[in-house]
């Protein structure tokens, strides 16, 4: 039989979520309206990714982010989006992005129960060389009736109530969870609209991938190189796994999720918590993982139990395919 040329009934991300949300009589859409306005966010980021080299956006904005990294311009731009887009949603309170220090208290007269963290434009070293690229974000809310404080955000991933991201690769794809199961939309540039493209994510139980920066070996703590050493020399007879590594934690994670395997940024001798970041790298693509049947695990516990002290906090992070999960959490207790 011939493939379906148009389709007809397209359940686009608005639509997909007002769904969701009809499940829940005592929601007002409000989280419906907060998403659209992360969407509008992603499709700003998507359309000055696609022009960078045109619009000469690429280069220093010669400013610093807060861990001192060289700022690009697509940062600054990304950033100023996404904090005025959450802002006038009116259904945010407290905003922490990667690229502010402080984070963002909404003035009471524009303010929501939501706590957006998020990261606009992670992978940024990829920027000039046309490699994927993408956002991360992560919801919480406050407590009914109270001032919004920055112990709303200081609170462990599994107490996110959705978390996504969004790659800017050969296609812009928008992958979401909302707490049942995880979902992948990928934006129609000629209807401007996120569609449904990968409905009810499943990670496979066990990878033939391996993810890391391998530049980083001779820092590695015994877990972490006994497990890569695994990976490429299996003693039980298993085939050796391959290596990808891109660089970009969005794509690493999107084909892990796709594809199975294991993602990891450990701790090292030089970065004792890892490099990436609790609140809006680490959590947001925990929370997916688990959403999808995969694990997310620090090297000392579940990384969705941790609770951050501080909004720019790191931890290392091994995250993919529930087996393979299981294995480096092995070899960490028996270091114990
Ligand atoms: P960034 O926030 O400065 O872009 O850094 C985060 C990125 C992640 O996307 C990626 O997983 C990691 O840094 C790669 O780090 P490394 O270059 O040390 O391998
Ligand atoms: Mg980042």
């Amino acid at each position: 039989h011939a493939a379906e040329a148009h389709r007809t009934d397209l359940m686009t991300i608005t639509r997909y979520v007002l769904n969701e949300q009809s499940k829940h009589p005592e929601s007002r859409g409000d989280f419906t309206i907060l998403l659209n306005h992360i969407v509008l966010g992603c499709k700003f980021v998507c359309s000055a990714v696609n022009k960078a080299g045109l619009a000469k956006l690429i280069g220093l904005a010669g400013e610093t982010n807060v861990q001192g990294e060289e700022q690009k311009k697509l940062d600054v731009l990304s950033n100023e989006v996404f904090i005025k887009a959450l802002v006038s949603s009116g259904r945010t309170c407290i905003l922490v992005s990667e690229e502010d220090e402080e984070a963002t208290f909404v003035e009471p007269s524009k303010r929501g129960r939501y706590c957006v963290v998020f990261d606009p434009l992670d992978g940024s070293s990829n920027i000039d060389c046309g490699v994927s690229i993408g956002t991360i974000f992560g919801i919480y809310m406050i407590k009914e009736g109270g001032e919004p404080k920055l112990e709303d955000v200081l609170q462990p991933g599994k107490n996110m109530l959705a978390a996504g991201y969004c790659m800017y690769g050969s296609s812009c794809t928008l992958v979401l969870s909302t707490g049942a199961g995880v979902n992948g939309f990928t934006l129609d540039p000629s209807l401007g609209e996120f569609i449904l493209t990968h409905p009810d994510i499943k990670i496979p139980k066990k990878g033939k991938i391996y993810s890391v920066n391998e530049g980083n070996a001779k820092n590695w703590d015994g877990p972490t190189a006994k497990y890569v050493e695994k990976c490429k020399f299996p003693k039980d007879g298993s085939p050796a796994k391959s290596l990808r590594y891109i660089g970009s934690m969005v794509a690493d994670v999107h084909r892990t999720l796709l594809y199975g395997g294991i993602f990891l940024y450990p701790a090292d001798k030089k970065s004792p918590n890892g490099k990436l970041r609790v609140l809006y790298e680490v959590f947001p693509m925990s929370f997916l993982m688990e959403q999808a049947g995969g694990q997310a695990f620090t090297g000392k516990q579940r990384a969705l139990d941790l609770v951050p002290k501080k909004i720019h906090e790191r931890s290392p992070i091994f995250l993919g395919s529930y087996d393979d999960v299981e294995e480096i959490k092995a070899l960490y207790a028996a270091e114990e």
